[in-house]
């Protein structure tokens, strides 16, 4: 068993924290933040994932996991702290300051034969240039010899993290075969899936382009499904027969790309080879112009319609979670305000956004056109109806393609969506 110190107790630290402390290690949970520190000392929890709340309180009260401020001596050293990206002329680039401040906090707690692990999803060449550089020049330690450096990119999707924190595959890319080693005789303690040594790169590598391959391929959807309006054929049925295909994999077209990573990932790929990275760019700029897109056709629409008032139902980046971060609702609701519609918005799983939420019979009361952007899971249970009867006019644009527009023509409403002409 070893002393853990895991850094950043955010949506990956705290799972990993909680779940190393209940496979039997002891684990200290580290975060700037003293308020998140005093919750999940109270074995309580500050954000939301299904299973969480009942790990960190029985890892709290058997005396394996405690939060601090600060580090403390340890045996490993594990960094899952945010590499948020900046807006650039061109592009986004990854923020390395939390990566770098939780780099020099571990320094001075640092001995001989430690591991440090860099999990944050990082540029290429982060693991080896900036946290072994800071170990090597600042504590005058040897990376690989003295101590023992690796990055493990978390692979987790929001919602099953701590499902697929345990069944997923796992990468240990070492700055040194040893150090490559360590790293995955630590996760091999906790994993059910296998865990590949590999150096820090390729690891860094691996984790941006599992990400890039996703955007790369809501691309050719995004793009299909435009090519699909043009020639007047239906987008979506195109991709479920073509899918038929043992070797295809078409991913589905909607209003854009979201999230904090897939939205931003590519970006770091870009930056780091622009000249080469020319399809990666091109996938970013085709899922960026999405929401304007979507916003076009909503609007010529309502111009046809003689209508000016929408109720946009979801604005979270994915159907089912409350999370906002790079969602295309925003630029989607940007653009239509900016032509001049009155623009009511509702989301059942967000509580505040950057534009005032409305309840669900607010938000349609008066409506000319309902515009699904996000596919909730909920949406489905709209009765057309009963919305039909709060709603001015009935035009409805079902961007993801979640209803059924059959029941909604029924009804009376003159529908569209992505992909469709
Ligand atoms: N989307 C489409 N069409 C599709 C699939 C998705 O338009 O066919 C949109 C979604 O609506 C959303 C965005 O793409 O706006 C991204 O959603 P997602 O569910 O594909 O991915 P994330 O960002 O929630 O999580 C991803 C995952 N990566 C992959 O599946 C390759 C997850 O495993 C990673 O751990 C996570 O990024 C991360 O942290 O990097």
């Amino acid at each position: 068993m070893k002393s853990i110190c895991v850094l950043g107790l955010g949506y990956i630290g705290l799972p990993t924290a909680s779940l190393f402390a209940s496979h039997g290690h002891q684990v200290l949970g580290v975060d700037i933040n003293a308020e998140v520190v005093d919750t999940v000392n109270r074995g309580e929890i500050h954000i939301e994932e299904p299973g969480l709340q009942t790990l960190v309180k029985a890892a709290v009260h058997s005396g394996h996991l405690r939060a601090a401020t600060a580090p403390e001596p340890a045996d490993v050293f594990i960094i899952a702290v945010p590499t948020p990206d900046i807006p650039t002329d061109g592009g986004k680039r990854a923020d390395l300051s939390a990566v770098e401040a939780a780099t020099r906090a571990i320094l001075p707690v640092l001995a001989v034969d430690n591991l440090v692990i860099l999990e944050s999803t990082s540029p290429p060449g982060t693991t080896r240039d900036l946290v072994a550089r800071l170990v090597r020049d600042e504590a005058c330690m040897m990376p690989g010899q003295d101590v023992f450096v690796a990055h493990c990119p978390e692979r987790v999707l929001p919602g099953q993290i701590l499902r697929e924190l345990i069944g997923n595959d796992r990468v240990a890319g070492g700055v040194t075969p040893r150090c490559a080693k360590h790293a995955a005789d630590l996760y091999r303690t906790l994993i059910e899936g296998e865990c590949f040594e590999t150096d820090a790169a390729t690891a860094e590598m691996a984790k941006l382009m599992e990400n890039t391959y996703r955007d790369v391929n809501i691309a050719l959807a995004n793009e299909l499904a435009g090519i699909a309006e043009r020639l007047g054929f239906d987008a979506n049925e195109v991709i479920d027969i073509a899918n038929r295909h043992p070797r295809v994999n078409l991913h589905r077209p909607g209003v854009g790309v979201g999230g904090h990573c897939i939205s931003v990932d590519p970006w770091f790929v870009w930056h780091a080879a622009p000249e080469q990275a020319r399809l990666v760019r091109l996938a970013r700029d085709v899922n960026d112009a999405q929401p304007l897109h979507v916003a076009q056709r909503v609007c010529t629409m309502l111009d046809q319609h003689r209508g000016d008032r929408i109720a946009v139902l979801g604005v979270a980046y994915k159907p089912n979670v409350d999370d906002v971060r790079e969602s295309p609702a925003r630029p989607l609701v940007e653009a239509l305000v900016q032509a001049g519609a009155d623009v009511r918005v509702h989301d059942p799983h967000v509580q505040r956004w950057h534009y005032p939420l409305l309840d669900l019979e607010a938000a349609l009361d008066g409506a000319d056109l309902l515009l699904i952007a996000t596919g909730h899971r909920a949406f489905r249970e709209l009765s057309p109806v009963s919305v039909g009867g709060l709603m001015r006019a009935r035009l409805l644009f079902d961007a993801p393609g979640l209803l059924d527009l059959g029941d909604w023509r029924a009804a009376g409403f003159t529908t569209a969506r992505v992909g469709r002409p």
